[in-house]
């Protein structure tokens, strides 16, 4: 498996695809146990954007790599992606926030292209996953991916085909829709209250990855899939 590379010393010197301000996005990564996954993430962060590790109840290290990559880190004891995201998405300090998974199957290096949106008017850029050939995407979790996004499109008028994995905004804006979901809701949560609130958002295609190491929390395992689709069911109701 090709490990992620921080994106072009040939064609774009910074790292940064061209962002203009890169010194104004902190990069939220949920971890629990990605100690395998994490040097790769951390290593294709564009160059200026702060990496944030949140880690909770991670028995395999992950935050001493993650630090040891040179990230910043922080501890959430609540389990749950939607505790680790909001406590990440708190303590940032720059104006604009990413949040992307740590276990390798989406690449950092497109996260400039979801910054480039927002500074062009965008309140909440979103990544649509397209699967590479062996993505860790079973099909129950394709099937429920596609049925709510539908849903997200006629019931609440986003123009989105992903539950959104991988997303940009504005730290203020984030915060001010105030999700309350702290496990797999979280990111179906988010875009229900952006449609409601009248957000502008704007979703790009990204690459989907097997993830590089270690084992899905969520949609690759049975109790992870039943925990999601039970969160997603209380969302959207
Ligand atoms: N901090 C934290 N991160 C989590 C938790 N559950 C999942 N994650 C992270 O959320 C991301 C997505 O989880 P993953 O296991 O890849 O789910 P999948 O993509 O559906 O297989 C990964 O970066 C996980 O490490 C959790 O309880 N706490
Ligand atoms: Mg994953």
């Amino acid at each position: 498996m090709t490990p992620y590379r921080r994106r072009g010393p040939v064609s774009d010197p910074s790292g940064t695809a061209g962002d203009p301000d890169p010194a104004g996005v902190t990069v939220v990564i949920p971890c629990r146990n990605e100690a395998g996954s994490l040097p790769g993430v951390l290593a294709a962060v564009p160059g200026g954007y702060r990496a944030l590790v949140v880690d909770n109840g991670s028995d395999d290290g992950t935050a001493a790599v993650a630090a040891g990559c040179g990230a910043d880190v922080i501890e959430e004891v609540a389990p749950g992606y939607g505790a680790a995201v909001q406590r990440g998405v708190e303590s940032v300090t720059t104006e604009f926030v990413c949040v992307l998974d740590g276990d390798g199957s989406l690449d950092p290096g497109e996260l400039p292209g979801l910054v480039a949106l927002l500074r062009s008017g965008a309140d909440l850029a979103v990544g649509r996953r397209v699967p590479e050939r062996g993505a860790g995407w079973p099909l129950h979790a394709r099937m429920g991916n596609a049925v709510i996004a539908a849903r997200l499109r006629h019931r609440f008028g986003l123009r989105v085909h992903d539950i959104g994995a991988v997303r940009a905004a504005r730290t203020a804006t984030l915060l001010d829709l105030g999700v309350e979901d702290r496990r797999s809701g979280y990111p179906l949560e988010l875009l229900v209250r952006a449609g409601r609130a009248g957000l502008v958002v704007e979703e790009i295609p990204v690459a989907y990855r097997p993830r590089t190491a270690g084992r899905s929390k969520v949609s690759g395992s049975v109790v992870g899939s039943a925990r999601a689709t039970w969160d997603f069911l209380k969302v959207i109701r």
